[in-house]
């Protein structure tokens, strides 16, 4: 049993849809998870994205938050999107059992979304803000983003973990803030592609509000080479 946007809610399996949860199923949009330590910039970053990119694509957004809906009443409020694209997941455990463990809650709600909007090409889920360690299981999202940011200090990507590592993309967000907290983003920044091959980095600042147009042109590429596939 979990709550979306309140409403007490138990996963029951759809006899119309068998098998429709995780991969390999159908024309279903492509599904990227945003992920990260609390207070990283998430919830800002989908802010953002909506923001660039409601006008082209058809968006759906997933927020995860352990006990409140705050996450999605803040988009909501911003008015990034029209209210009916964004669902609350409160998940009641720790953000990483719900975007890892035990996804039912956050497939629930993303594959309701998508059924019911019936126009949606990108789908995002954001986490509850977590630790280092908490990644998305393969069977909720398509590819993943790790939000970091410069206050949470200039060591974090040296000392990788799965987010950093394995992330389809590493943003360190508040670029701004670093002179103020004394982090040095040139560290930050060749530390994180020391420990991820060829996946990219994307240093921005999301204060203003406006897509780090990398991060944007990295999502459009995604659902473009999705859509082309599937
Ligand atoms: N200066 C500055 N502030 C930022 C930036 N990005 C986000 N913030 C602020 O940082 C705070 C936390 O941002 P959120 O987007 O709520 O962070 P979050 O990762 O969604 O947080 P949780 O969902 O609680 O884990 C907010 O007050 C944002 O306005 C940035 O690039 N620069
Ligand atoms: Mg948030």
């Amino acid at each position: 049993m979990h709550l979306i946007d309140g409403v007490p809610h138990q996963h029951l399996p759809d006899p119309h849809q068998p098998a429709a949860h995780g991969h390999g199923h159908g024309h279903r949009p492509i599904r990227i998870g945003i992920g990260g330590p609390v207070g990283s910039g998430k919830t800002a970053l989908v802010a953002s994205l909506c923001r660039a990119l409601a006008g082209e694509l058809g968006l759906a957004v997933v927020t995860n938050d352990i006990y409140t809906t705050e996450d999605a009443d803040n988009l909501r409020r911003a008015g990034v999107l029209e209210e009916r694209r964004i669902v609350a997941v409160e998940t009641g455990c720790c953000p990483h059992t719900a975007i890892r463990d035990d996804i039912s809650a956050n497939l629930d709600a993303v594959e309701r979304l998508e059924e019911e909007l019936g126009d949606v090409q990108l789908s995002l889920i954001e986490s509850g803000g977590d630790n280092l360690t908490a990644i998305f299981s393969r069977g909720l999202v398509d590819k993943q983003i790790f939000v970091l940011d410069t206050a949470g200090g200039d060591d974090v990507p040296r000392k990788g973990g799965p987010g950093v590592r394995d992330a389809d993309l590493l943003v360190i967000n508040k670029i701004d803030l670093a002179p103020f907290v004394g982090a040095d983003i040139e560290l930050m920044e060749s530390d994180a592609k020391a420990r991820r091959g060829d996946r990219p980095v994307a240093m921005t600042s999301l204060a203003d509000g406006t897509a780090p147009p990398q991060v944007a042109t990295w999502i459009r590429d995604q659902v473009h080479a999705w859509a082309h596939h599937h």
